[in-house]
């Protein structure tokens, strides 16, 4: 009996957790924990905080405390990029750009998924299309897209923001391959319409499996309950 009423709470709690928004396979999903620069902010060096890593050029990590990532005042060198720009998630995000010759990118390893289930990418993302940092690639006056990787394959492009300075949502859907790993990656892309140079804003990044893998998943767990029950009773 004790231990029905065990597989009853843990049941509910699985089946809390999988319908949790907080449910995600991103590790750092919104750049909050980990260092971003040793040395201090630097347009030079990347500043993805583990287990991100830079995959092409130097992404800039925004810190609205100012403590490990440029603040509220936004990056000097470019024109104060994102001035104000407050996170759309905690304190920290990202942002990188793409331009003539240049895309920037980065990359984790996720926890694993479930080969053949189908998962949600989601994030905030934002742009500053203000013509900043003519000398370092801009000057920035496009609304890009993010094309987002899975395992080096394209599942699709975050669309481009329609307005200035603002966080919009914006998500992918993918069926996950046979693979022993998952990669996830983001590859900033210049303005789709006129190629301009763009520099985009990307924070709360969440992978999630959609409703109907949520239910194989919840049903998977009944038959365990009813499988335990089962053995419970023939051991009494
Ligand atoms: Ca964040």
């Amino acid at each position: 009996m004790k231990n029905i009423v065990k597989t009853r709470i843990s049941l509910a709690l699985s089946v809390a957790a999988l319908s949790s928004s907080a449910w995600s396979q991103v590790i750092n999903p919104s750049f909050e924990t980990g260092v971003a620069y040793p040395n201090g902010p630097s347009i030079w060096v990347s500043g993805t905080p583990s287990p991100w890593y830079a995959t092409s050029y130097t992404p800039d990590c925004y810190d609205n405390t100012g403590a490990d990532g440029w603040g509220l005042g936004g990056i000097p060198a470019y024109n104060n990029m994102f001035q104000g720009m407050v996170a759309a998630d905690g304190d920290r995000f990202i942002g990188f750009a793409a331009g003539a010759g240049f895309q920037e990118s980065f990359k984790e390893t996720m926890a694993p998924l479930t080969a053949g289930n189908q998962y949600t990418i989601s994030a905030q993302m934002a742009v500053d299309d203000l013509g900043k940092a003519v000398s370092f690639g801009g000057p920035y006056f496009g609304r890009g897209e993010i094309d987002v990787l899975i395992n080096g394959s394209s599942v699709g492009k975050f669309s481009q923001n329609t307005m200035s300075l603002t966080w919009e949502t914006r998500s992918v859907t993918f069926v996950a391959p046979n693979a022993s790993s998952y990669d996830i990656e983001f590859v900033a892309k210049p303005d789709p319409l006129f190629g301009h140079p763009s520099y985009m804003g990307l924070d709360d990044i969440k992978v999630v499996p959609e409703p109907a893998s949520m239910l194989s998943l919840g049903l998977g767990l009944v038959g365990l309950v009813a499988k335990r029950r089962r053995a419970g009773r023939q051991a009494a």
